[in-house]
């Protein structure tokens, strides 16, 4: 087992990542920018180092910088959090190299699954379910528009560097094709150098249902059953919710069974999170995440497994302390992220808190970083604290977290607080009938009903 991990990350994630290596008796090296000095898992580890100013790409997405302080601190392994260089294979890759252990997928898998053709290609060739669409990156020269009438408008061109929404561009007729396409090739080639691109079938209406997996290095794989992430603004989670109100038992154990089949098959080890889209109660593949997400919570507290744990001792050549059959599903949780940023305008609001009393009893659980008098630095992204609850019903879990939800106390900025508290009183919310325009909706529909 590792003696010493290094951290490279911040925020909540390092503070969760750190409090499972106190736990395992690992000490922790944290690395910090030079507007992180005072943020709290750099006061609790047993070391920490400044790797560069605030910029991230100066400092967080400071691979040199980051692999001197491990090797002047002399750690055994890095882990990379969530974000930053946790998809990063060329990292991972110089982290091997200097002698020390990546906490994470192998570099081939992290490549694999960060080009979404690739991926698609593999899922598809793993046995799972992928949206109808072209068979690959689109030949700029090929006949495009016989495709589409193929597939069936609406279409959707994606790039293949893409991931989380960016560069997609929908064609709801043969009218609109040329342009989507070039669009999307150009958005494609300007953020990512990458201007492949790929065509799907555009589903109007799904869910985003994500499936938990942990693989050892010894073809052990488990799934931890699925989020459903479908209330997202602009691609970005608010809330999220373990098991998803729209899957029942027989269908988690069928796509349970699909996936865990397909990662054996693929011999992939660590976390990993396969994204689909569910829509008419039909599953298709769109990504894989091979990294811990922010979400992870939830799943930790309806299967009583600690995942950051179990991922650093995979990392560490142990084998799973669990088998498929161990696991057993119980109760409900949701996440709902509190981000530093107004509920009505969504604008950031980085500044100093003033009063911070975070909720608690039964069930609720807050991982955050945050303290009275703590300065929330400008740049980084906005999450500040995801507030956890868990309840043995659905129904029990949004009592609590409605209750956790009116305890919560964050003054000297603005932040999603008031907005779970309206969406877990919304109706559709309440019932669980929502998809991944829901929220969207909610909110213009909440912008025009205040305008009148
Ligand atoms: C789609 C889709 C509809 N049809 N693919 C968005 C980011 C990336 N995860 C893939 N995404 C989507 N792919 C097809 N064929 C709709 C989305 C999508 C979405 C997916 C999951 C969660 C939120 C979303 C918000 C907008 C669009």
């Amino acid at each position: 087992m590792f003696q010493k991990i290094l951290i490279a990350n911040r925020g909540e994630i390092a503070l969760r990542i750190l409090r499972a290596c106190r736990e395992m008796g690992i000490r922790v090296v944290a690395v910090h920018s030079s507007a992180d000095s005072d943020a709290m898992h750099v006061r609790l580890a047993d070391e920490s180092v400044c790797i560069g100013p605030a910029l991230s790409r100066e400092s967080y997405l400071n691979m040199q910088a980051i692999l001197s302080a491990a090797d002047v601190c002399g750690v055994d392994a890095i882990h990379p959090g969530v974000g930053f260089l946790s998809e990063n294979a060329a990292f991972a890759e110089m982290v091997e190299e200097h002698g020390m252990t990546f906490i994470g997928p192998t570099p081939e898998h992290i490549r694999l699954m960060g080009d979404k053709i690739t991926a698609k290609v593999t899922a598809l060739e793993l046995g799972i379910p992928v949206v109808p669409g072209s068979d690959g990156a689109l030949d700029p020269e090929g006949d495009i528009d016989s495709l589409a009438d193929r597939i069936g408008y609406p279409v959707l061109i994606k790039a293949a560097a893409g991931g989380g929404g960016k560069g997609m561009k929908v064609a709801q007729r043969a009218a609109e094709l040329d342009e989507a396409l070039r669009i999307a090739r150009t958005e494609a080639k300007a953020c990512f150098g990458n201007d492949e691109v790929y065509m799907e079938k555009y589903l109007g209406h799904p869910r985003h249902i994500e499936m938990q997996v942990i693989a050892d290095s010894y073809g052990n794989v488990v799934h931890l059953g699925e989020r459903d992430c479908s209330l997202q603004r602009r691609h970005q989670k608010i809330w999220e919710e373990a098991p998803s109100p729209a899957i029942s038992s027989e269908v988690r154990k069928k796509l349970g069974d699909v996936v865990v089949k397909a990662i054996k098959k693929l011999g992939y080890r660590g976390v990993g999170t396969i994204e689909f889209l569910y829509e008419d109660g039909e599953f298709y593949f769109i990504e894989m995440n091979t990294r811990l997400q922010v979400e992870h919570p939830i799943t930790e507290m309806i299967t009583g497994i600690d995942l950051v744990a179990e991922q650093i001792r995979v990392a560490a050549g142990l084998p799973l302390s669990f088998r498929q059959s161990d696991v057993r599903f119980k109760g409900h949780a949701i996440e709902c992220r509190i981000n530093a940023e107004d509920a009505e305008t969504f604008m950031p609001s980085p500044g100093t808190i003033q009063d911070y009393l975070t909720p608690g009893g039964y069930g609720v659980r807050v991982d955050s970083p945050m303290y009275q008098g703590y300065q929330i630095p400008p740049h980084y992204d906005s999450l500040i604290a995801k507030l956890i609850v868990y309840g043995d019903t659905r129904e029990e879990c949004l009592k609590r977290a409605r209750r956790a939800l009116h305890e919560y106390v964050i003054t000297g900025i603005n932040t999603l607080l008031p907005l779970h508290r309206e969406l877990a009183e919304a109706g559709d919310v309440v019932k669980g009938e929502y998809d991944i325009h829901w929220l969207e909706k909610w909110l213009a529909l909440k912008v025009m009903k205040e305008a009148a």
